[in-house]
């Protein structure tokens, strides 16, 4: 069978801003208060999305969340109209007002776990969006997520949409950010990788935990994923996350290892055991031709890793080569762009590099890699995708207009709660929903 990748890129939110919610993300937390530009923050995913469609991929567009998000402002107790709502959360709790504006959304690697037809046991493509229980304004996204993949991926035939895994911490689930599928072409089944941060129920493989930072992902989520997704067992592959790194700004696995097809491309400290995970990839892979690009500490140390998001970068395959799509910070980084001149230089399978100027996501911590939520599909299976959802050329230019027509280019945490922003919000969203083809699925159409 033959199949492609596609790339199904979260669009930024009106309400685009730096709260500094994410505690273990260095970035959200150092960027906390500094204003946004949430149409500059759309503009430049919209322009990472052009490029990857014109260079041959298939590129989808999933819509931004409801936000502020009114419903849940109301059932945690705030009372009264839609002002009322805002004034009082901001007045009481900012930090819960903030949680239910942001744009979070956007960052789709996050959206769910994916596994392509060729891998799972009834042949249809399986979809478990992610619970996200480790930070509540992420824990808001799951329900709408799974409504929205359903809108996107309709057909039952071809598509199988599970719920969230419960919602607690034991299954903590942060969807694709941790899962990393290989295979030799994308039609045919694949070994898939989960990497988790700790157990959920302390049996002795959780001995070694993270000190201060959260492990977000657990082993038994991503368990119960590969239950759910009717995977067998010799082609998956569970690792831990190295704590060490967690604790330096690693809140997900691909914040320092990006895999495709017959290559992984890590830092060296990514993994605990990290050999004995080569050996069980290699394994399950099942032929020698796998290439492993390990990064040693003493070329790219892991703090350079977390703060140029070297390893957020998407690895994606042309018909000729394989090309790494980078955020633009690692040009700034002197060792990190020394590396990467070496590496499509040298006589591994990476043969282009390509920056992105993806700035207002950096500044909460999500790369390139952040914003795609990958989905590989045959022919027949992206024939049933919601093709006004499919990436063209028109369609480009409608979300560019639609965003420079709805956004504004300055917003700071005291804005949150300004009505004009909702009705703004809304406004944008009721249009999009129709540019998309999704019909009415925001709460405020309803
Ligand atoms: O969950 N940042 C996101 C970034 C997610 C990046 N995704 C991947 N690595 N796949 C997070 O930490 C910050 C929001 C704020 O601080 O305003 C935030 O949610």
């Amino acid at each position: 069978m033959k199949a492609t990748e596609a790339n199904f890129d979260g669009l930024v939110g009106p309400t685009h801003n730096y709260a500094g919610l994410s505690y273990g993300n260095v970035a959200s937390t150092n960027n906390q208060t500094t204003p946004s530009n949430p149409r500059l923050a759309a503009l430049q995913g919209l322009e990472k999305m052009k490029a990857l469609y014109d260079l041959g991929l298939v590129q989808g567009v999933l819509p931004p969340q409801e936000r502020p998000d009114l419903a849940t402002l109301r059932k945690l107790g705030f009372t009264g109209n839609d002002t009322q709502v805002l004034n009082k959360a901001a007045k009481q709790v900012p930090e819960i007002l903030a949680a239910c504006c942001s744009a979070s959304s956007m960052w789709t690697a996050n959206a769910a776990t994916v596994s392509p037809s060729s891998d799972t046991g009834d042949g249809r493509v399986h979809f478990t969006p992610a619970n996200l229980v480790n930070k509540f304004h992420r824990s808001i996204e799951s329900l709408f997520t799974g409504k929205v993949l359903k809108k996107v991926f309709p057909d039952e035939q071809h598509f199988c949409h599970h719920s969230p895994l419960p919602g607690v911490s034991q299954f903590g689930d942060e969807g694709a950010a941790n899962h990393t599928r290989f295979c030799k072409s994308y039609g045919e089944a694949g070994v898939e990788l989960f990497v988790y941060g700790a157990s959920g129920f302390n049996h002795p493989k959780s001995q070694c935990q993270p000190k201060h930072f959260p492990a977000r992902q657990t082993r038994e989520a991503s368990e119960a994923i590969v239950r759910n997704h009717l995977l067998q067992k010799g082609q998956v592959v569970y690792a831990q996350q190295n704590p060490d790194v967690i604790d330096q700004g690693v809140f997900h696995n691909d914040v320092i290892a990006v895999g495709n097809k017959n290559i992984l491309f890590c830092h060296e400290k990514s993994f605990l055991n990290q050999h004995a995970v080569y050996q069980q990839i290699k394994k399950a892979f099942n032929t020698k031709d796998f290439t492993i690009i390990e990064v040693p500490d003493n070329r790219i140390t892991v703090k350079q890793a977390v703060n140029s998001y070297l390893f957020n970068s998407q690895l994606v395959s042309t018909p000729d080569k394989e090309i790494l799509i980078v955020p633009s910070e690692c040009e700034e980084h002197s060792d990190v762009s020394l590396f990467l001149g070496e590496l499509v230089n040298g006589n591994m399978p990476i043969s282009e590099v390509l920056p992105f100027d993806l700035r207002q996501s950096m500044k909460n911590g999500g790369g390139p890699a952040c914003l795609r939520l990958r989905v590989v599909l045959s022919k027949s299976e992206l024939d049933c995708v919601n093709q006004s959802c499919l990436f063209s050329s028109p369609l480009f230019k409608t979300l560019q207009n639609w965003i420079n027509k709805h956004y504004r280019d300055k917003l700071s945490t005291q804005d949150l709660s300004d009505p004009l922003l909702l009705d703004e919000s809304r406004n944008a969203l009721d249009s999009l929903s129709r540019i998309l083809g999704l019909g009415n699925i925001y709460h405020f159409q309803e």
